[in-house]
């Protein structure tokens, strides 16, 4: 009855202001008159939020990077044993959503079981695959900042996209750690040393990321495994998605953040080249 009466109080008050000081005294909530309740938790969120747990700390996947866009990204791509530890828990392929209805099986179609390489990345996993991982981790595969899929053509929109956001430092850099493809840095395929050529552990490569808080934290957005993005252009098992920052097969131009205009494929194709990470708010 005392919440009526102070509500009541309220929408007598002839001011925001009024009411503000109503509230602020009140002792029922002391938050300040703003935005309306769902823009109030949007900000909230961003920024300053805690990101869902890593599985080094009771969560599932990479350890999670708070980044200025307001999202959380895993810092590295997912490991295969990690994904490994999720199939143990013998996930039900019948709760995935319809445009994954085809999708019987989660386990990888190659470089699998991990056996002595649990800290590569996880590949030969299909978009719905990567999806399920993710939400299962309490995350969700990388998208449109604030959730949701990217529209298939603003895959390079770094407002939009969780993942271009993450690899180009907020829309600054052509790769995550600058202008110029520098080769030493990250995975690719014009690599000097081609002696061990192919998938390297998960941010193993100490230089690949970006210069700048806290994007310098989020590793192997450029080569390494490609991965999959929620950004697909259709509905069905056969659409398009997007893969994104190229991989140890890629050259300059396919290790560019924004590589991804010519390459999608079919939701569930698993290739060796392409794993995932995923998102978070
Ligand atoms: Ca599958
Ligand atoms: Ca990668």
């Amino acid at each position: 009855m005392r919440i009526s009466t102070k509500l009541l109080t309220i929408l007598g008050a002839t001011s925001l202001a009024a009411a503000a000081a109503l509230l602020a005294g009140s002792g029922v909530d002391r938050s300040p008159i703003g935005p309306a309740p769902d823009s109030a938790k949007r900000l909230m969120r961003t920024g300053d939020g805690t990101c869902p747990s890593g599985a080094g700390d009771a969560g599932a996947g990479p350890e999670m990077i708070r980044l200025p866009a307001g999202f959380c990204i895993d810092k590295t791509e997912v490991a295969r044993g990690q994904y490994a530890a999720w199939l143990e828990t013998s996930p039900s392929v019948g709760k995935q959503t319809a445009e994954c209805a085809k999708n019987e099986d989660f386990t990888p179609t190659c470089n699998w079981p991990p056996d002595a390489e649990p800290n590569r990345p996880v590949t030969c996993v299909d978009w719905c695959d990567a999806k399920a991982y993710c939400e299962a981790a309490g995350k969700r595969l990388c998208g449109r900042i604030g959730g949701g899929a990217v529209p298939f053509a603003q895959y390079d929109d770094p407002v939009i996209s969780e993942w271009h956001a993450a690899c180009t430092s907020g829309g600054k850099y052509e790769y995550p750690y600058g202008a110029e493809l520098d080769t030493k840095l990250c995975r690719g395929g014009d690599a000097e040393d081609y002696t061990t050529w192919g998938l390297v552990d998960v941010g193993s490569l100490t230089g690949c990321h970006s210069p700048d808080a806290t994007y310098q934290d989020v590793f192997d957005l450029s080569g390494n495994a490609a991965e999959w993005e929620n950004a697909c252009d259709g509905d069905g098992p056969e659409a398009g998605c997007h893969i994104r920052g190229g991989s140890f097969e890629h050259n300059e131009h396919g290790l560019r953040c924004a590589m991804a205009r010519e390459l999608h494929w079919p939701r569930m194709r698993a290739v060796a080249a392409v794993g995932f990470r995923c998102c978070a708010d």
